[in-house]
């Protein structure tokens, strides 16, 4: 008995060796410590040992089962680890390889252009306000001299909600909310930049979504010399230093006087050619001088504030400014078009 023991043990450890995995491995436990297993046998035919051989080959069996145990472990063990290791291995990351190439972004010409007249009136000590699209009767129109029935509302037809509510025609209404905002009190300096809607056709120069950026700047002592002098510095930085402005008179319900600005022209010096359509003037902004009605209606003093207002298209002005001859190009987002304008 003592013989098959050993040769039991003998035997359990040299599979428990070449278990592969931990099935295999489980396989052996079955087959040698199981209560069908060949040690269970051994210790039930005991009964026909002499009394005294009895604990003797108990105690062996107990080595033998105790011995197949602890490889048993020690083997799962080392297969456990291995598996893990296989693992880690399997799912590596090679930190050495190259990356896949990001494609990056780039501003829209438009942005790019906003941006660009945002920072030269930030330079000037503007403030940029932003605000609603979606805006009501009162701000959009009737704030800015535009009561019901004014004929000048005719130009701006827009998009209605409701009687009382639409998309903005332009972004006065944020200055007319910003100027309320200040209880009667200047100084009032911010350009507003933002989209607008109309309910127009779409065609080369017209779309019925565009953006606008506009000017407010309330004070004491506030005149159309101080008017003069910003746009003129304003076009000097954005079309070059050589430039000029001529004021033309015009009308505009919510200035009073108010006039459309023109610079000489970028290509030609004020020669005359295509771009100035051989005049030597490009037009590039409307202003005047903020009427006392709107000054009032948004809680000013109207005989101690005065102040100048101005707006511009910014597509008009990356459409000179970069020679592009369709406003709808801005809005149809072909690759074609916008990678023109990556940013070096
Ligand atoms: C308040 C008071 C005055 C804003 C002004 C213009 C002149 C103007 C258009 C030019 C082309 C916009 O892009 S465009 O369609 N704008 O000519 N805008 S003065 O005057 C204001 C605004 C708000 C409270």
């Amino acid at each position: 008995m003592k013989e098959r023991l050993y040769e039991l043990k003998r035997q359990a450890l040299e599979q428990i060796g070449q278990a592969r995995d931990l099935k295999a491995l489980n396989d052996v436990r079955v087959a040698y410590l199981g209560k069908k297993g060949p040690i269970t046998e051994v210790l039930r035919g005991m009964g026909a040992l002499p009394p005294e051989e009895r604990p003797k080959i108990g105690a062996l069996a107990n080595e033998v089962r105790e011995a197949i145990q602890q490889a048993l472990e020690a083997k799962q063990a080392k297969l456990e680890q291995e598996e893990v290791e296989r693992k880690l291995a399997a799912e590596a990351i090679d930190v050495t390889l190259p990356g896949r190439p990001v494609k990056l972004g780039n501003p829209h010409p438009l942005t790019r252009v906003i941006e660009e007249i945002e920072d030269l009136f930030i330079g000037m000590g503007y403030t940029v306000a932003e605000g609603p699209e979606v805006e009501t009767d009162y701000y959009n129109f009737e704030a800015l001299n535009l009561p019901k029935g004014h004929p000048a509302r005719d130009m701006q037809d827009s998009f209605y909600i409701t009687e009382e509510i639409l998309l903005r025609t332009h972004t006065s209404p944020m200055q007319a909310r910003t100027m309320e905002k200040h209880r009667g009190r200047g100084p009032v300096k911010i350009i507003c930049p933002g989209k607008v809607y109309r309910r127009d056709t779409d065609d080369a120069t017209h779309s019925h979504q565009f953006t606008q950026i506009e000017g407010l700047v309330v004070d004491r002592n506030i005149r159309m010399s101080d008017l003069k002098g910003t746009l003129r510095e304003f076009a000097r930085k954005l079309f070059g230093e050589g430039r000029d402005i001529r004021f033309r008179p015009s009308f505009f319900p919510f200035t009073e006087p108010s006039v459309e600005v023109d610079v000489s022209c970028f290509r030609c010096e004020g020669q005359g050619c295509g771009v100035c359509k051989g005049t030597g003037w490009i037009e590039i902004l409307g202003a005047g001088m903020v009427h006392p009605n709107v000054l009032e209606m948004a809680g000013f003093d109207s005989k101690t504030y005065t102040g100048f207002a101005f707006g511009m298209g910014p597509e008009r002005i990356a459409m000179l400014k970069y020679g592009i001859d369709d406003i709808r190009h801005f809005y149809q987002n072909d690759l074609r078009f916008l990678r023109q304008f990556l940013r070096v």
